[in-house]
């Protein structure tokens, strides 16, 4: 017997989280909500309480990651886990992450108020550090979850120079006890997330979810391009060693690769900064990231290799330094095969065919594939917009995607 849903209701309970969680942010202006900030703890503190609400106890482990908890088996039974992530990119959208978070704690309120039961339990996760947009990391807290965290990462500085270790520690938690924060791999079954596509298939298909069969590999860099200051009013155009033009080709460089590639490559610096920074001086050091992406690992570590060439080429010709410093990679993930189909079965129970498709953007679910089979479920992105402001998912798309979790959930025998 299924467990009677109200999907409007869901739908808009939903969206009113969401509205209540976005607006947690370091600026009245914009959502941006990083790692081990203020702001963290405060949507991690509300997370919490809407855990407890929904009847789960909780826990918050050595990275801040809060832990929603049900286990009508005991705690020692395997475990299914469902999660996302509540920190953003800067000036974000609001669904990004949270609406993972959201869905998850809405489901599994359903199921433990319907007074289910199950053989195995089921922990709702909210990681703080997927984005990677405070240190030079990502996946960090998945990473810990799944017993694959980089100790290296607590070195790694801010942008204000506060490293990782240092704000760990002000954020109340001791890097010591962060193995502890890793579950055994014998006692969970799968992790699956719901998150926007931030993509414009789903629209383009008209269909509210979509089921994900691989969650593409990526590649982030820092160039640093060094030449020579001058004043901008006397050195003559050919006797300049501009660092700022350097990197600039570079980039160009960089999009020709990308558009040249047959696996949906693509390429975007993001983040440029330029030295001494006066109006009047040519750029003597610039130092930007390129993130690169494709379906395919092979054709992106190609295009790297390709890149560092042209870089290096590009250097040579205008008399510059270059130094390419790949400081994170993540491999493309398959989504496990099995969980695709249950999670289509859910959305059919709901009269939705739920087409498959690859996700360009990266998750959780990357990290946590070293711990167990993976499942993604995408909810329509108005326009596939999204690390933006504008980013949007309606109400009853997600109540359909909550609805979903939840006969994925009653379906969910032990394989
Ligand atoms: O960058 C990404 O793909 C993800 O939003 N962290
Ligand atoms: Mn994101
Ligand atoms: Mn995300
Ligand atoms: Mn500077």
């Amino acid at each position: 017997m299924s467990v009677p849903l109200d999907i409007a209701a869901l739908g808009a309970r939903a969206a009113a989280m969401i509205e209540e969680l976005g607006a947690i942010s370091e600026s009245p202006d914009h959502l941006t909500r990083f790692f081990l900030t203020p702001q963290h703890r405060r949507a991690a503190d509300l997370v919490a309480t809407w855990m407890r609400e929904a009847g789960l106890d909780v826990s918050e482990d050595a990275l801040g990651t809060v832990r929603g908890h049900w286990h009508p088996a005991g705690p020692g039974a395997p475990r299914l886990l469902i999660g996302s992530h509540i920190d953003t990119v800067a000036e974000a959208g609001k669904y990004d992450g949270a609406m993972g978070v959201v869905l998850g704690i809405l489901a599994l309120g359903i199921i433990k108020k319907a007074g289910l039961s199950r053989p195995y339990g089921i922990d709702v996760l909210a990681f703080g550090d997927e984005e990677g947009t405070r240190f030079p990391t990502t996946l960090s807290a998945s990473a810990a979850v799944a017993g694959i965290f980089a100790p290296a990462s607590l070195a790694m500085r801010d942008a204000d120079g506060v490293s990782y270790r240092d704000a760990l520690i002000a954020y109340g938690k001791n890097p010591d006890d962060i193995p502890a924060a890793a579950y055994d791999p014998n006692k969970v079954i799968a992790y699956v997330e719901a998150h926007i596509e931030q993509g414009p298939v789903l629209e383009a298909d008209g269909e509210p979810l979509g089921v994900v069969t691989a969650i593409a590999g990526a590649s982030r860099l820092s160039i640093t391009v060094t030449g020579e200051a001058g004043h901008a009013g006397t050195v003559p155009m050919r006797m300049r060693h501009d660092a700022l033009l350097g990197a600039a080709e570079m980039a160009l460089a960089a999009e020709k690769i990308a558009k040249a590639d047959r696996h949906g490559m693509v390429a975007t610096v993001g983040r440029m900064h330029i030295d001494p920074g006066s109006i009047n001086v040519i750029p003597s050091r610039v130092v930007f990231t390129l993130d690169l992406r494709s379906g395919s690992d092979v054709s992106r570590r190609e295009a790297l290799e390709r890149f560092e060439r042209e870089a290096h080429r590009i250097a040579d010709l205008r008399g510059l330094g270059v130094v390419i410093s790949a400081f994170h990679e993540v491999a493309t993930v398959p989504c496990y095969r099995d969980l695709q189909l249950r999670l289509r079965n859910a959305v059919a129970d709901l009269g939705h065919p739920a087409p498959s498709m690859p996700s360009g953007a990266g998750h959780d679910g990357q990290a946590m594939s070293k711990l167990c089979p993976v499942g993604m479920l995408f909810v329509r992105c108005r326009g596939g917009i999204s690390h933006n402001p504008a980013e949007y998912a309606s109400p009853d798309d997600m109540g359909l995607a909550a609805a979903a979790l939840v006969r994925f959930i009653e379906r969910f025998q032990l394989p």
